[in-house]
């Protein structure tokens, strides 16, 4: 067979293959057989680059990066729906239409949540992707949208169409994404919608094949051209290819469309992407204009929105949490729920007015929900159900330091008056878990902020209490069992960190890494070092008045001894261990060995990096400070080739230990 003729079958295979698998759910040939002609057309297309189709799946690899976003004005603005909340409000929108037309019928849909885009397709061929932008103008996202697997590049019919529908990413893809940002320290996305959004706006369209997007399609632009119905519509929009969401439904009355509306409520829960609510469309294209438009909506459809989960539980407790800024923020602490598919054990009761404007009371039966956010939150009290609960009251101390807490005025928040209370400093934590301190390498900033924002992290000893929180923490978004798991192993495995880096880690003032190895030298244990005098310090070399001082009096406030004695309690080391602290380039330092060595055995190699005060690590990251490269080492090498890691031989690597062991 010619070249040619090879690469329009490819073509046509693996788009019929994509189509069978995104768009039908029906595998119709293996992961194996499916890569492999793949390949074939990549590596053909690539010397042939004269015969490649338009429709090439080749293109939902991605690759291309673009420097920004042109504007494209949509040929018939893109509106939006008015809302419903109710069976009232449905009621009322089904009689205003029945004033003005009878014998009709609606379609009702799901409600996709996430954005909505056009589609142009010349004589079948897919040409151009817009988002809504305002409606009117929007933007070109031709090459992203093209990665959506289910996204047909040509349809079964050379027509020139624009249709509409919503990109959304998947539950699965939603905790795909999630975990890896969060092992790369990297800001969580808060809801599908909104890792959704932002994808679609990356400039780097690799990325964007790799998180998954799918894409549902519901309205033909000017269908009223093709076809008279909405029904016939979604049919032909099936017909063509597009992969239209399967629930939709023909109802005749109102009584069915609320009926409808109910089974909808309870599909949702099984669906794996998110819905918000249900579109309902007068069927009848004949009738839109009578019925007609206000300036944002037209008034023949309108979107039925679904109730948040809302979940009745006991409010066990009200505890505080200080923020970065002293901001002293209530927290319920409840009986553990499910809400909206995660437990739901702790929320936030924002401020003192909203927990009296609501007469929130601990030992109540609270509503709790989870507005598509993270953070879930208090609705209301069942009064019903209250017995002898007291009415709040505002703390007027604050639960980590102490110190006085005041309202300041005009302001709906309370603040806690200490400047260095360790509750309100987050930096503390972050720099404790650091790798230049305690090292808790999982434990970076994001994860920090995430756990505190919770209520789970307040001061440095609240990190080894995370073990009794593995349940919760296990359902946040993101985490899950491993992660979590890993995390507080690296926790528990911290606790043997050298004393000199557990001195750092505290954060005290003019404590540097430095000025921590000569304390530990001279004070080699925690019972020491906090009885030094003033005078004693005063006369180590390398201490200055200004560090004396520090350390005295860090020992002195009765919060950092209690800390220090938690701390102790849970087992941290807190003696120096002489010959630890060896001056070595490779201590503290993070090595990777790849490839085969000759004179070590692997081994050997890692006993004396870690002899040697070296961490040894199995993969290549920005975090890697050397990678021993062995004969043969292939792709590690390369990682670290591109990252401008310091990669040393073995030969090197023996100088470098050579006399050490
Ligand atoms: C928005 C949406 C519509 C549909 C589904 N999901 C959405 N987010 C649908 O019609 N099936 S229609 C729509 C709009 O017109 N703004």
């Amino acid at each position: 067979m010619d070249i040619k003729q090879r690469i329009a079958n490819l073509t046509e295979i693996i788009n019929q293959a994509n189509y069978d698998y995104h768009t039908m759910d029906k595998p119709s040939i293996s992961d194996q057989q499916y890569d492999q002609y793949l390949k074939e057309l990549i590596s053909l297309e690539s010397k042939y680059p004269e015969y490649k189709l338009e429709d090439s799946p080749t293109e939902k690899i991605g690759g291309t990066i673009l420097s920004g976003f042109e504007k494209v004005t949509h040929s018939v603005p893109m509106m939006s729906l008015s809302n419903v909340f109710n069976k009232d409000e449905l009621t009322q929108f089904d009689e205003r239409i029945r004033k003005v037309v009878r014998d009709f019928s609606y379609v009702t849909e799901l409600k996709i949540d996430g954005l909505a885009v056009s589609l142009t397709y010349e004589k079948g061929l897919f040409v151009r992707a817009a988002t809504r932008g305002n409606g009117v103008i929007g933007e070109d996202v031709t090459k992203n949208v093209k990665t959506i697997k289910s996204l047909p590049l040509r349809l079964t019919e050379p027509v020139d169409i624009e249709v509409r529908g919503e990109i959304y990413m998947p539950h699965k893809s939603f905790n795909q994404v999630n975990e890896q940002r969060l092992s790369q320290d990297e800001a969580l996305f808060a809801n599908p919608r909104n890792a959704a959004a932002g994808t679609i706006r990356q400039l780097d369209s690799k990325v964007v094949a790799s998180r998954n997007l799918d894409l549902f399609i519901y309205t033909i632009v000017d269908a009223a051209h093709v076809v008279n119905t909405q029904k016939e519509a979604l049919e032909y929009l099936i017909k063509l290819g597009f992969k239209v969401n399967p629930n939709f439904q023909l109802v005749f009355g109102i009584g069915a469309l609320i009926n409808q509306i109910e089974d909808y409520d309870r599909l949702r829960k099984s669906l794996s992407y998110d819905t918000d609510g249900v579109v309902i469309k007068v069927n009848e294209f004949e009738l839109y204009s009578t019925i007609g438009y206000t300036s944002k909506f037209p008034k023949w459809a309108t979107a039925y929105k679904f109730q948040a989960e809302q979940v009745e539980t006991i409010l066990k407790d009200i505890t505080f949490q200080i923020g970065r800024t002293g901001v002293v923020t209530p927290v319920a602490e409840l009986e553990p729920v499910l809400v909206s598919g995660s437990t739901v054990a702790r929320a936030t009761l924002h401020n003192e007015d909203y927990i009296l404007a609501k007469d929130i009371r601990v030992g109540d039966t609270v509503l709790v929900h989870k507005a598509g956010e993270i953070i879930p939150e208090v609705i209301e009290v069942i009064k019903s159900r209250r017995t002898h609960q007291q009415p709040f009251k505002m703390i007027e101390t604050c639960p980590v330091c102490g110190e006085q807490v005041t309202r300041k005025p005009g302001e709906a928040d309370h603040y806690c008056s200490n400047p260095s209370c360790p509750g309100r400093n987050i930096n503390t934590l972050i720099h404790f878990s650091s790798r230049a301190a305690m090292d808790i390498d999982t434990l970076g900033e994001r994860v920090v902020e995430t756990f505190h924002e919770l209520g789970y992290l307040n001061t440095i000893s609240d990190i080894y209490l995370l073990k009794n929180f593995s349940t919760e923490l296990k359902e946040l978004p993101g985490f899950g069992e491993k992660k979590v798991e890993n995390l507080l192993y690296a926790i528990e495995n911290s606790k043997l960190q050298s004393f000199d880096k557990l001195i750092f880690g505290l954060g005290i003032k003019h404590i540097g890494a430095k000025v921590a190895k000569v304390l530990v030298k001279n004070y080699p244990s925690m019972n020491l070092l906090k009885k030094a005098t003033l005078e004693e310090l005063n006369s180590i070399p390398d201490i200055g008045e200004m560090i004396a001082q520090s350390i005295v009096s860090y020992f002195a406030d009765p919060h950092h001894q209690a800390l220090i004695e938690q701390l102790e309690q849970l087992g941290l080391n807190m003696v120096y261990e002489k010959g630890e602290q060896i001056e070595h380039p490779f201590n503290n330092k993070t090595i990777v060995l790849t490839g085969k060595l000759e004179i070590f055995t692997r081994d050997q190699a890692s006993d004396l990096i870690e002899k040697l005060g070296g961490k040894i690590s199995s993969s290549v990251s920005s975090k890697t400070d050397f990678v021993v490269a062995g004969e043969d080492a292939g792709s590690k090498l390369k990682k670290a080739n591109e990252l401008g890691v310091k990669v040393i031989d073995e030969q090197t690597f023996k100088g470098m230990v050579d006399g050490l062991y």
